[in-house]
């Protein structure tokens, strides 16, 4: 057994979970926030079998967007802070995945 963990975009994740679950995948969703954006990001952990991985990764590409985003910092100078905006254009996505292997899988 495989676990992965997609990192998808909040605006795309309902469609991305209805595409998973409708093809018989067990899906958790958790909310997340990407480090770099420090923006809402949802991670997805699906727990399945080996020969399953193709189908779960083609669906996350078919139903992940990539997007521009910006980020902006806050910089400061001299003694007084300023709000002096460096913006910097990144794309995100579609989705960013890892594969896992699964030592032990249970139900209580
Ligand atoms: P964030 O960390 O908020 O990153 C958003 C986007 O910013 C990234 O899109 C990438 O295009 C850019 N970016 C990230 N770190 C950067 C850096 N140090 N310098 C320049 N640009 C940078 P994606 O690569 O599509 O990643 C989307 C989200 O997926 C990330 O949100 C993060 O939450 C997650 N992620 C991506 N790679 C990861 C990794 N290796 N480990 C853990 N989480 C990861």
């Amino acid at each position: 057994m495989k676990l992965i963990l997609a990192i998808v975009n909040n605006d795309d994740s309902n469609v991305v979970i209805s595409a998973l679950t409708n093809r018989g995948f067990e899906v958790t969703r958790l909310s997340t926030t990407g480090g770099f954006l420090n923006v809402g990001n949802t991670t997805l952990l699906i727990g399945t079998d080996e020969d399953r991985i193709d189908d779960a990764i083609e669906l996350l590409k078919i139903f992940s967007s990539t997007r521009r985003s910006v980020k902006s910092s806050r910089e400061s100078f001299g003694r007084g802070l300023r709000n002096d905006s460096v913006a910097e254009e990144v794309t995100v996505g579609g989705a960013t995945y890892f594969i896992l292997n699964v030592e032990e899988h249970g139900r209580i």
